[in-house]
Formats: C-alpha cells, structure tokens, sequence
C-alpha cells in the first residue's frame, strides 16, 4: 500500500471484541472520533483516516486469554518521515492501553526513502577490515571502569594481539577523568597500531559514543577528526533518531554499532511492548547501526531463538516492500548475536547467523585461563575450523589455546 505504514499488533482481550478494537485504533489514532463529525469534515479528513487492514483471531486456548492479530494501515501524509514521528503515531497512546504489542510496521518505498540507512553496512565493513569470508570476532573491554589510560591500552593491545577484528567499549564507560574520550581513543590507537605490526592484521575501535544528545554530532565528527574508526552507541536510551542523525551525516564518516541496552524494558512481555525484531532489526537498521547486538539465544542473557533469527533476517534481508530500490539502496547490518559468548558457543552460532555475523565476547576473551590474548586466538581458531567446513569437535584438540576455553567453559550442544 503506498502512502501507507501498515502496523501489526498482537492484541489479547477478554471480551474478545478485536473488530471494535480495531476500527478504535485505526480511527482514534489518526483523525479522533469519526461518527461524529459533520459530512463536510469526513470528506476533507479521508485520506488521513487510518485503515482496518485485517483482523485475524487466534484459536481458544485453555486458560489464555483471546487474542488475536490487527493490521492497520497509517496514511503518511499523517507524520513525518522520522521514526519518532513513526512510532508515536502507530504505538504511542494505544501503547498504553490494555494488553496490545507492536509486533511489525511495514513501509512503502515512499517512506523507506527518506533513510539512507547504514552508511558502510556488512561489505563496507569488511572492506575496512580487509576480511571476508569468516565471521567477524568482537571483544569488549573488561572492565573499563576504574581502569587508566594505562591499563586501557594494554587491554587494547592484547585483544587486537589475539586477532580481534572490532574491539568495543563497554556501554556503561562514560566520560570521566581516568580516561577521557580523546585521551582514550589516542592509546587505542597507538595499541592498534602496534599490535597491528606484529600481526599484519587492522582493527577498529567502537568509542562509546555519549553526553548530551545536542553534542552528539560535533562530538562524533570530532572524534573522526582525530582518528576514530568506529562508534558504539546507545541507541534506546538516546532515540532512533539520534542514531539516524548521525549516520546520515556525511561527516561522520565511520561505521555505528547500536548496543541494545534497554530493550528488556520493552520486548520481552508477551501482552505489551514492541517485538525483538523490530525492535532491534528492522527500526535499528532503518536508523542505519552497521552492527546491531542483541542477546544470543545461548548466553548469560538469553533470548527466543526464534525472535533472534528474526532480528538477523531483518538486519540482512530485503525489507517487506516490493520496492526494489530500497531493497538496493539500504545496506545490510551486521548481526553481533552477545552476552556469555565464549568459544564452546560458537558452532551453534555459527549454525544459526552463519558468516555474515560477528561473534562477540567480554568474559569470554579476557576470562580465558592464558590471558586475553590466547583467548582471541581460541575464538579465531574456532572460526577458523567452522569456516573450513572440518569437524569442530574432532579439530579442537589441535589448537592448545582452544582446548584450554572447551576445558574452562565447555563445549554448548542443541537441546532436542
Ligand atoms: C547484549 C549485550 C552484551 C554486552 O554488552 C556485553 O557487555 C557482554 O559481555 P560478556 O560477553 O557477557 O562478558
């Protein structure tokens, strides 16, 4: 439907009156009240009326309440092309009312237009890095609060030392006097440099990106100035927006990676809130993250496995529009599947998000027993094997440094 955003919600309510429900959405968000109003005024307000696209009911289940799926159709001339826009006129009121969940918004090519989306994107990433072929690996300082310039470059040189491809700030390090943001990103460099001569291989550095919103840019095109060669930042607690702005700035000319610190305050209910993959797939790639983490479903935090495939399909698949400019012209985003990630995980991951994801650890790096070098070494080793397509089990016992993290953490397998 072009001109229109179509909303899905997943609504359950005891008196199961969905039709009711949804002419009540489709009107009250979008013109107010319709019976009302005089003839004249219908005719001028119809093409901003929202429409009821369908309403499915699900089958009674025992001791569930009804529930069923509502479509409704959002004219654009309604908003404006941003997401806040967006998603106060599609969720914002009725968020608050009874047990409904956005669970999927689908554009029309007019709509995808206004967002270029990521600027560098899976292959624009790899170009950078000079790697394909392999999944990515990613580490996260640990700790970093607390810790000096000092300690901080050591802990940069010795994960870039174990072969890691993208090394990340831990969201919760801010500005503060031990390791100011220049200062921070001038000993990343210097430890990426030497690290680099000794293993002929680049890395990137996902700054922490924070402050006031009205400083983001200046301070991100600054950091570009000095040498910055990626950005980590908190999208929900700063608004897709945010994010949008500065991907969109030609100035700030580095790939973003979205951390999803958050969103467990708004996908995980059954009843309320907006669903994973949109979440932190499709709204997370339309804002234009290059990387995108969310909880693996294996790890310390977990999520549905299933809502995590979907969030990588939404990452690196076409877009639900038959436009195929857009499904050209917005880059796909790497999904970085986190949290608890060592290397007994990573055939399962790698059976799930396959190559074009990115395999990311903390613990799992810095806890390995041989220091956080031999633990980036055990990652690449592990992906190393399942790139190669050879049997992970029997191959591990090869490489000492990987069968010192399948003895500490054990090797995960598929519950059946
Ligand atoms: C889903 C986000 C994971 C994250 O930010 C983080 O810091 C993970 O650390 P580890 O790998 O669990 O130590």
């Amino acid at each position: 439907m072009n001109g229109y955003v179509i909303a899905t919600y997943l609504v359950h309510d005891s008196k199961a009156q969905f039709h009711k429900k949804a002419e009540g959405i489709a009107v009250g968000m979008t013109v107010g009240s319709w019976t009302e109003l005089p003839q004249a005024k219908k005719e001028k307000l119809q093409k901003h009326l929202g429409q009821v696209v369908s309403v499915t009911e699900h089958e009674p289940k025992e001791g569930e309440l009804p529930s069923a799926m509502i479509q409704i159709a959002y004219p654009e001339i309604n908003f404006s092309n941003d997401i806040p826009a967006l998603l106060v006129t599609v969720f914002g009121k009725i968020s608050m009312d009874g047990k409904i969940k956005l669970i999927d918004l689908e554009f029309s090519p007019s709509f995808l237009a206004s967002f270029p989306g990521p600027k560098f994107g899976i292959e624009g990433v790899r170009s950078l890095l000079g790697v394909q072929d392999r999944p990515l690996l990613m580490s996260i300082f640990k700790s970093c609060i607390g810790q000096d310039l000092e300690s901080l470059e050591e802990q940069f040189y010795q994960q870039a030392a174990g072969g890691v491809d993208i090394i990340k700030d831990d969201e919760i390090l801010f500005e503060n006097p031990l390791s100011p943001f220049e200062k921070r990103l001038e000993v990343a460099l210097r430890a990426a440099q030497r690290a680099s001569e000794e293993t002929g291989q680049k890395s990137l550095y996902a700054m922490n990106l924070t402050g006031p919103v009205t400083e983001l840019v200046d301070k991100a095109k600054r950091a570009v100035e000095l040498g910055a060669n990626a950005l980590l930042f908190n999208v929900l607690a700063y608004g897709y927006d945010a994010l949008h702005r500065l991907s969109a700035d030609p100035d700030i000319s580095v790939p973003i990676m979205a951390h999803p610190a958050l969103a467990g305050a708004i996908y995980p209910s059954p009843h309320q809130g907006i669903a994973a993959p949109l979440l932190l797939g499709k709204l997370m790639r339309l804002a234009g993250a290059d990387f995108v983490l969310f909880p693996s479903p294996y790890g310390s935090v977990a999520m549905d496995r299933e809502d995590t495939l979907a969030i990588a399909k939404h990452l690196r698949e076409g877009w639900n529009t038959d436009d195929q400019q857009a499904q050209q012209t917005i880059k796909a985003s790497f999904p970085v599947p986190s949290a608890g990630i060592h290397p007994g995980i990573t055939p399962l991951l790698y059976e799930d998000f396959g190559t074009e994801s990115i395999m990311n650890a903390g613990g799992g790096i810095h806890g390995h027993p041989q220091g956080a070098i031999a633990g980036g070494r055990a990652f690449r080793q592990a992906i190393s094997i399942l790139s190669s397509g050879n049997n992970f089990e029997q191959e591990i016992s090869s490489h000492t440094e990987l069968q010192t993290a399948i003895d500490t953490w054990g090797l995960s397998r598929r519950e059946r």
